[in-house]
């Protein structure tokens, strides 16, 4: 049999650093000769890495599914304390994912305060709390059949409202600072839906919620372009987000998730006018190819990721006002050990940001100001073809987390030891997402 060995034990990550050390050393090393005569310094790239952190989704750590079967992953959590331990093994592992952002009712239970006890022994706290009014609980009132805070039923968008000011209640209990609003309300047909007034009737609702914020929290407007409804959605795009985040209040923002685009949509462009505005409040970081296929992020066109930090640094750079989105990630994971999944993905976020962060950005700036194409986007490739892997195995490193944070997992047996303790069969209900 195989060994299992606790992997958020920070001996047995010594132990697995230690081999790999002088090689990480040698590459820093060269990495950051190469990155001065650019004018880059090494150190504080590492450092800003290092304090870079993205909330882990807490649907993530089950296996997901499609529309068609899921296939229940060994081992997968059974309630939110076993997830909770999971998350702790992939922060343990990277430094990177310091918090996890809840879902409701998914994650339910009659303990919060002890939840958040053992949140705090894990090292962990919570981001945003997510609602759910897209599938009906057991014991419900009334049916999100056909909508939940736009229905055309007063009763129902009572319920709905209910349910996020519960989360809202459940949030503080947590220490956490936001709520994030994701509606699957909209229409399959043509005429189903009165557009406007659905529309009106999201602004009055929302509203609702809005008023049972307390002053440090925000409300995030997540966008979704379609699906489950297919012809029309209420909130489908950032515009309507950014009407809705306008209309609602200065504690109203908008949040990105990557998948919720028509594929080639310019999303690095939705950002910048976002941060214009005053209103990113966060992002669901993932990949796709097609459509909202929640593949890990940076699996697919790490360009676009890097894309997007790359406005992301640069609104930092520039200072502009009120500008503190969330990191969260929102994938699921359907083929891979989740765990693993959500790590690399942590690592790919970190990694488009340090590319965002060596960009040569006075030079940047002159050559668009001089209209030099071809310098301009060849300042922005350099960066982003440079290997940053050495800084992100050192900001790791520094922080007692994995140089190879995969492999110190595999080692550890953590996967095969949950198959033991936790049946399979038993897994979570954040299933199909
Ligand atoms: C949605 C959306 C939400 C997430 C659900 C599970 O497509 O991305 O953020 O809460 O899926
Ligand atoms: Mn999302
Ligand atoms: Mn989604």
């Amino acid at each position: 049999m195989k060994k299992t060995v606790d992997p958020t034990d920070r001996g047995f990550i010594g132990d697995t650093n230690a081999p790999l050390q002088s090689t990480l050393a040698a590459e820093y090393s060269m990495l950051g000769q190469s990155l001065q005569r650019r004018g880059v310094r090494i150190d504080e790239i590492s450092q800003l890495v290092s304090a870079f952190g993205v909330a882990l989704p807490s649907w993530g750590v089950g296996t997901g599914g499609t529309r068609f079967a899921r296939f229940p992953g060994e081992g997968e959590p059974r309630n939110v304390f076993e997830k909770l331990e999971d998350c702790a093994v992939i922060h343990s592992l990277t430094g990177a994912t310091p918090t996890l952002s809840l879902h409701l009712p998914w994650d339910k239970t009659d303990d919060f305060a002890a939840l958040k006890e053992k949140a705090a022994a894990l090292r962990l706290a919570f981001d945003a709390v997510n609602s759910n009014t897209f599938q009906d609980q057991a014991h419900q009132r009334a049916s999100y059949k056909y909508g939940s805070i736009t229905h055309t039923d007063p009763a129902v968008r009572a319920q709905a409202i209910e349910h996020n000011i519960d989360c809202i209640r459940i949030g503080r209990i947590l220490g956490s600072k936001a709520l994030t609003l994701w509606i699957s309300d909209g229409a399959n047909f043509p005429g189903q839906q009165h557009l406007a007034r659905a529309f009106e009737r999201y602004l009055a609702s929302a509203a609702e919620i809005y008023k049972a914020l307390p002053d440090d929290w925000r409300l995030l407007i997540e966008h979704k372009m379609y699906e489950p409804a297919f012809y029309a959605t209420v909130i489908q795009d950032w515009g309507s987000s950014l009407m809705a985040a306008q209309t609602l209040g200065p504690k109203a923002f908008c949040l990105v998730d990557l998948g919720h685009h028509a594929p080639n949509v310019n999303i690095e462009m939705i950002v910048a006018r976002l941060v214009h505005a005053q209103r990113l409040g966060g992002f669901h970081f993932n990949d796709s190819k097609y459509g909202d296929d929640d593949l890990d992020a940076g699996s697919i066109d790490p360009f676009r990721l890097f894309l997007i930090f790359n406005e992301l640094v640069d609104a930092q750079w520039r200072k502009a006002p009120d500008f503190s989105p969330a990191h969260m990630l929102d994938q699921s994971h359907n083929v891979t050990d989740p765990i693993e999944s959500l790590m690399g993905s942590a690592v790919e976020l970190q990694r488009a940001y340090a590319q965002a962060l060596i960009v040569e950005r006075d030079l940047l700036g002159q050559y668009q100001q001089d209209n030099d194409v071809l310098m301009a986007t060849q300042t922005l490739k350099r960066a982003f073809t440079t290997d940053v892997s050495p800084i992100l195995a050192r900001a790791r490193l520094d922080k007692g987390a994995a140089i190879d944070p995969i492999a110190t997992y595999r080692a550890s047996g953590y996967r095969a030891a949950c198959a033991a303790k936790r049946p399979t069969g038993t897994g979570s209900r954040s299933g199909i997402v």
